[in-house]
């Protein structure tokens, strides 16, 4: 097969990882006899260095045209004094917003080699698997007004979603469900917000076409609680765009480290996004030692999902899963035994 795929590698350790996804998909091709024709475009803090703005006319055109993409990270200290709609998280957002990538999927998978790095207790979370299925194009993140007072003395977010932006993705969350033989569970702020009791109106209402799903509605303050005192209730979550980027922030804890967790955003048909989890972590850019694994594993899911390629997302996801019980990690990651490497080293073991 023949694929076009855009990398944006963005900001801080973002090219480091890169490097990660770019040799997997070589390796991927030579094996498989596929071919990758890979485009690298600027986003973020990148961007704005070399264009000006966060998201340049011809990398939106790029990503249209691509079969699939993948981003690296965005944002860093470099960037902090601009304006918000000047800033490098303006990229991410907006070319998300671009191409209606509404769902993003966070699976939250531990590796058993790594049930230890954990800070939680390993019975809690020894074959945790769970599915964080955020909204992404909606919400706190893009609506208005939002701004600071011309006296800078106050300032406004607004939180509104249409009943239709609800619909399709708690639609997605009962798919994914239903598919993974289900209990879904959807996080909200009922008692206090207005766009959470229409949230749970839908999910109400949904809930009737997935009589095969068992659904319950959680409060987003007990289940951040909930998610690492007994995080094996959950199976599949669905939340709206801030609840879901912190929850899936919090439930990396489960698998050890930040650095481990992969990400899909899709629509209901067409290209998709897959980055990492994690940010651009300016505190350690360019220093080799990041953890390339949440950007590989979002290779194998761009295979998977995008261009159905699952025995080779597989092959990729066993070779991360050989690389940590032969007992190669990062820094990040708090084992005990095994041998510490670089980024490059780990990538290496990968490819190996
Ligand atoms: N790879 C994820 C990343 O770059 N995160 C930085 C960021 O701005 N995140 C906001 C978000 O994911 O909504």
């Amino acid at each position: 097969m023949r694929k076009e795929v855009v990398l944006l590698p963005g900001d801080g350790v973002g090219k480091e990882i890169m490097r990660g996804a770019k040799a997997v998909l070589e390796t991927i091709a030579s094996e498989y006899h596929h071919e990758f024709v890979l485009h690298e475009h600027a986003i973020g803090g990148d961007a704005i260095d070399q264009h000006g703005i966060p998201l340049p006319d011809d990398t939106v055109k790029a990503c249209e045209n691509a079969d699939a993409i993948l981003l690296g990270a965005v944002g860093g200290p470099k960037w902090d004094a601009l304006p918000a709609e000047k800033r490098p998280e303006k990229g991410l957002l907006g070319i998300r917003k671009a191409l209606g990538l509404f769902a993003n999927l966070r699976p939250v998978q531990g590796f058993s080699p790594l049930v230890h790095a954990s800070p939680l207790k390993t019975e809690l979370v020894d074959g945790c698997d769970i599915l964080i299925v955020r909204e992404l194009t909606g919400g706190l993140y893009f609506g208005e007004p939002s701004g600071r007072s011309e006296d800078g003395q106050s300032v406004v977010d607004t939180l509104s979603y249409t009943r239709k932006e609800i619909e399709r993705i708690v639609d997605k969350g009962f798919q994914a469900a239903r598919l993974r033989g289900g209990h879904l569970t959807s996080v909200d702020k009922a008692n206090v917000l207005e766009s959470s009791r229409m949230w749970r109106e839908v999910v109400n209402e949904k809930a009737e076409l997935y009589p095969d799903v068992t659904v319950e509605h959680q409060l987003v303050d007990s289940a951040a609680m909930k998610l690492i005192t007994n995080p094996k209730h959950f199976d599949v979550i669905v939340t709206e765009n801030l609840f879901g980027d912190i929850l899936s922030d919090e439930a990396s804890v489960l698998t050890g480290s930040l650095g481990m967790l992969p990400s899909a955003s899709v629509r209901t048909d067409g290209v998709g996004l897959y980055e990492p989890v994690h940010g651009s972590a300016p505190d350690i850019a360019g220093k080799g030692i990041v953890n390339p694994l949440g950007m590989i594993l979002s290779a194998a899911m761009m295979l998977r999902h995008s261009f159905g390629m699952e025995k080779e997302a597989e092959q990729i996801e066993r070779a991360v899963s050989q690389s940590l019980s032969d007992g190669y990690h990062t820094r990040d990651l708090n084992v005990q035994s095994g041998k510490v490497v670089d980024t490059e080293g780990m990538i290496s073991k990968v490819i190996e």
